[in-house]
């Protein structure tokens, strides 16, 4: 009960209200509460100074509401670490943020897709141009000479869950209360956007002050519908040959006991997707790794055999399916079990709308009297056991061409050093990083792995590495971040210092773009534009010697402490280093530019020039088409 029902009223202004709302806001699963919204993240400008920043101030100074500040150092980067702290703790929390207008908007819309794309909530307060328009056109303001009501936020619409703009006072009652529905919706959610004109923010209205009570949004559990939970049933029932994707609605859920104990009695295999791996360790008897273009052979040829896919939160992206290759059978059948509609119909599945929990035990109920073959059984072990010493020869110092060492070193000696009785998460999310990381890294428990790879952003790492620390402090949080996404978004580097937020970043600098490079090769476009060098006066390309750049003095710049390596030994010790440090770490070490990567066993569609002039293009659309062809509806 409110406790304040009645004509109470608070006289607040629109920012006061929000931020006591925003910090009376509870999710609940399980029995288990906690504060849905416990922070703001913010950069200050004209359009939120003075409005929720006076706000923020006065709730610090009075106590009458507790919603902490953090300050970011670009917007898009605060978007990140609210989204990473949300994906932490399994979409039950995120952190809001606020912008000024204009160009601290638009900077989050980067960080709202990243959300939006993943189904992760974050709420976005972006500041906006005055409802009033008495002072038109304000500085930062878009004149739209067709449409007096466009600002640059409607910018943030396609990317957003939910979007609405808070025109008058009394509007941000509905618009808050949805707002909250749908970050805590499993199915809906994603980027939340209010925005909010700098005027409205400061003006004063009289709250009901129902509104700024205590409120619990209970995250729900939803159950499969009987029927389609039997024609689930009946067509695993004839399964010969099933495979298990667990994706990322499998974390989420919490279903991992559940999921692990389905996998083990029923013996179907597991492979996972990047948002699933650890939902089942590495070295579970069902575990059969990474599914897809950059998957196991072991999943990967599992998948070519499969009868009957059953999917349990996953969204089937093209790297998953291998752009619809890697399930080869012309009479594969598949099962979904997802909280989304949308997800859950997709390949013509029987659709199975439920939590993933809720929905295995489900499943393990009606099909407890049935299981694989033991030929299959020995066969998923078979398959697993070799990509495990694939894994372990991959890894091994000195495979590489080097020195420098190959990257593929490098992950195994940090997942080596890592390997212990401490949890950890290693994070990472663009580059030719992930692509290793999904084939080679053996996730211990369901946080240790955390890669985005639905928006694939560079950028993230590092501000995710805030957010994941802010969620889970007792967790070693390693960043992994290539020399790209390094040189795009380095600075909550600076943020991690002020806050006293001990990371651990290890900088993996090969000169360029090591993953867009060999991709450009294989397309026949000849690593063109894919290496940071000068411009060469001869060609007129930038293909001439190497930058005098040092990004390790860059990352000392920011205020981290920064060790240099050259060798995997040098790396071992300095990583050791590291991880013993007090204070954010930079761990720069020099890496081969070209590989070699771990073997591949499934193809990813990336359009070929049909017609060229080079010789190289010509081959390498010979070799798209033959791979197209292998390419299916799953209709
Ligand atoms: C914001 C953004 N821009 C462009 C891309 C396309 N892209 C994917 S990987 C990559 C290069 C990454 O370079 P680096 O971080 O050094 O990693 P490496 O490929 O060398 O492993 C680019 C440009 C992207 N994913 N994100
Ligand atoms: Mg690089």
């Amino acid at each position: 009960m409110s406790g304040t029902t009645g004509d109470q009223t608070v006289r607040l202004t629109t920012a006061q209200a929000l931020v006591r709302f925003l910090a009376s806001q509870y999710s609940e699963r399980d029995g288990v509460e906690q504060r849905l919204i416990p922070g703001m993240w913010g950069i200050f400008g004209h359009g939120n100074v003075a409005g929720v920043g006076q706000a923020l101030l006065q709730a610090a100074r009075t106590g009458e509401a507790d919603l902490p500040y953090h300050l970011a150092r670009n917007e898009q980067s605060m978007v990140h670490a609210a989204t990473a702290y949300a994906k932490t703790v399994n979409r039950l929390q995120t952190y809001a943020c606020t912008s000024s207008i204009g160009p601290g908007a638009t900077n989050m819309v980067t960080g709202a897709a990243l959300a939006t794309t993943n189904r992760l909530p974050v709420l976005l307060l972006p500041g906006d141009v005055f409802a009033t328009r008495a002072a038109d056109p304000v500085l930062q303001q878009l004149e739209d000479p067709r449409n007096g009501d466009v600002s640059v936020n409607d910018a943030l619409r396609p990317v957003s869950a939910y979007f609405d703009r808070v025109d008058r006072p009394e509007q941000l009652i509905p618009a808050a209360l949805a707002a909250m529905r749908v970050l805590t919706d499993p199915a809906e959610t994603g980027a939340v956007t209010l925005a909010l004109p700098q005027d409205v923010q400061a003006e004063a209205y009289d709250w009901p002050a129902a509104f700024l009570r205590r409120r619990v949004w209970h995250v729900p559990r939803t159950a499969p519908e009987p029927a389609a939970l039997a024609r689930a049933v009946a067509l695993l029932r004839g399964a010969r040959r099933p495979l298990l994707v667990a994706g990322g609605g499998a974390v989420y859920s919490e279903a991992w006991a559940e999921l692990r104990a389905f996998a083990q009695r029923t013996g179907i295999p597991v492979a996972d997707t990047h948002a699933g791996k650890g939902a089942v360790p590495w070295d579970h008897p069902a575990a059969v790794g990474a599914l897809g273009a950059t998957g196991t052979a072991a999943a990967n040829a599992l998948a070519a055999e499969a009868d009957v896919v059953l999917g349990v939160g996953t969204r089937y992206s093209d790297f998953t399916t291998a752009s619809r290759t890697v399930f080869a059978r012309p009479d594969v059948a598949f099962v979904n079990l997802n909280v989304a509609r949308l997800d859950a119909v997709k390949h013509a599945a029987e659709p199975l709308v439920a939590d993933a929990r809720a929905g295995l035990e489900a499943l393990d109920a009606e099909l407890a009297d049935w299981q694989v073959d033991d030929d299959y059984r020995a066969r998923v072990r078979e398959l697993a056991d070799g990509w495990r010493r694939t894994t372990d020869a991959v890894c091994r110092p000195g495979r590489g061409h080097g020195p420098p060492p190959a990257q593929t070193e490098i992950l195994g000696a940090v997942n080596d050093l890592t390997d212990g009785p401490d949890d950890i998460t290693v994070i990472n999310a663009a580059g030719s990083m992930p692509g290793d990381l999904q084939a080679l890294w053996r996730a211990r428990d369901p946080k240790a792995y955390h890669v985005e790879y639905a928006y694939s952003t560079m950028g993230y790492e590092i501000a995710a590495g805030l957010g994941v620390k802010m969620a889970a402090p007792d967790r070693e949080v390693v960043v992994l971040v290539g020399d790209g996404s390094y040189l795009m978004l380095s600075q909550e580097i600076v943020t991690a210092v002020a806050e006293g937020l001990k990371i651990v970043v290890v900088l993996v600098d090969n000169g360029g773009f090591a993953s867009i490079g060999a991709l450009s090769e294989s397309l026949g476009s000849q690593r063109f534009g894919t290496r940071y060098a000068g411009r060469n006066p001869d060609t007129g390309e930038l293909d001439g010697g190497p930058l005098p750049v040092d990004l390790a003095a860059n990352a000392a710049s920011l205020g981290a402490d920064v060790l240099r390596a050259t060798t995997v030994a040098e790396f071992r010790d300095a990583f050791v280093r590291a991880k013993e440090a007090e204070r954010t770490t930079v761990v720069h070490v020099v890496t081969d530019l070209t590989g070699p990567n771990p073997p591949s066993s499934a193809w990813w569609d990336v359009p070929v020039s049909e017609v060229s002039e080079l010789d190289s293009t010509r081959r390498a659309y010979e070799e798209y088409r033959d791979g197209k062809r292998a390419q299916r509806p799953y209709l």
